[in-house]
């Protein structure tokens, strides 16, 4: 039972239930977790009033300009990670390959791997809108008590234990699963504490808010530029509304809140679209369906989709489940 007003560490210690195979390891592990995305959250708010906005000057793997605060956040997660001996292995979007964590007695003896999109949306830091943290959890599946190994990390998203975001909007959110529904807190700056304020977390079946880059248009498959088209008719509670924050995380929420649909469809200029299948459209894909939404590349279930790269993109759509079926509908019509 859920009660209003819990802290997170109360929530995690009533809910041990929730944690499959509870040795108290993946509690540990979402734990440090809320501690890392406090660092940051602290950091991301001083972000107006430091010299820490801006590019360091390096490219990340995908050949992105890297912010320092995605430098920050990534040290951050990786760190309090490492340290805590927790995981055997983490993957992140900012860094080309996974990282193997032996522990002190170079036993390999951890059992969960976390793949982390550390800090997404940072281009939106410097004009102060909000940013996110996306984590995803899997039980490692190569033997335990020696190194982790690629295929650890590269497992499809209906095999994960548990997955989260952080938004660090206009409050500072930590939302996740595992696979009990979707539960979020928000964090009291003052005590430092996450408290439940949004039990159960549903996205409504039906919504009114459509959220994609439009100036993309031109470029987008015929059966998107359809259903663009049909989000914009005047019929029934059509024309839908628009809202694009261009921040993944706080697009979703907002939409899994009010109702509505987010897409990064594949186009004629990236053929898989931006997003990334391990760091991004997998855990989202697990809370949205965990709240009674749906997450698909447009023809399959993201969670069915078998990684074959690290840093492989997707076509990404996501939200209310008729709004989702319904722009499936237009892509298989325009096939
Ligand atoms: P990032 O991981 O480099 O920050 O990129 C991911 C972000 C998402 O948060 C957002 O939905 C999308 O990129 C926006 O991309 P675009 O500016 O092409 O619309
Ligand atoms: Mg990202």
């Amino acid at each position: 039972m859920s009660r209003i007003n819990q802290s997170l560490g109360e929530f995690i210690i009533e809910n041990q239930g929730e944690f499959a195979y509870s040795s108290g390891e993946l509690s540990r592990l979402i734990n440090s977790i809320r501690l890392a995305a406090k660092m940051v959250n602290h950091e991301v708010n001083k972000a107006g009033l430091v010299d820490i906005t801006g590019s360091v000057g390096e490219i990340n793997t995908q050949g992105e300009d890297q912010q320092k605060l995605d430098v920050f956040a990534n040290n951050v997660f990786i760190q309090t990670l490492t340290n805590r001996e927790i995981v055997c292995g983490i993957a992140s979007e900012e860094n080309e390959d996974f990282i193997t964590i032996a522990g002190s007695n170079s036993d390999h003896k951890n059992k969960y791997v976390v793949l982390i999109d550390p800090l997404d949306g940072s281009s939106n830091i410097d004009v102060n809108v909000s940013v996110g943290t996306i984590f995803s959890i899997y039980r490692r599946i190569t033997p335990l008590g020696t190194p982790v190994k690629k295929e650890d990390f590269l497992q499809p998203g209906n095999l994960q234990v548990a997955a989260g975001y952080i938004v660090y909007g206009t409050s500072t959110m930590l939302v996740y699963t595992t696979g009990h529904g979707v539960n979020g807190f928000t964090l009291n700056p003052a005590l430092g504490t996450y408290y439940l304020s949004h039990p159960n977390m549903r996205f409504p079946e039906e919504g009114n808010i459509y959220s994609v880059n439009e100036g993309n248009y031109v470029h987008f498959p015929q059966g998107i530029k359809d259903y663009i088209k049909y989000c914009q008719q005047e019929e029934g509670n059509r024309p839908y509304t628009s809202r694009y924050i261009g921040s993944l995380v706080s697009d979703i929420h907002r939409n899994m809140i009010k109702g509505g649909i987010y897409m990064y469809p594949k186009s004629s200029k990236a053929a898989t679209g931006k997003l990334r299948l391990l760091y991004e459209c997998n855990p989202m894909a697990f809370i949205v369906e965990q709240a009674g939404g749906k997450a698909s590349d447009g023809e399959t279930r993201i969670m069915e989709l078998k990684p074959t790269d690290l840093h492989q993109r997707v076509p990404f759509i996501c939200g209310s489940k008729t709004m989702v079926e319904k722009a499936e509908e237009f892509i298989a019509k325009a096939k």
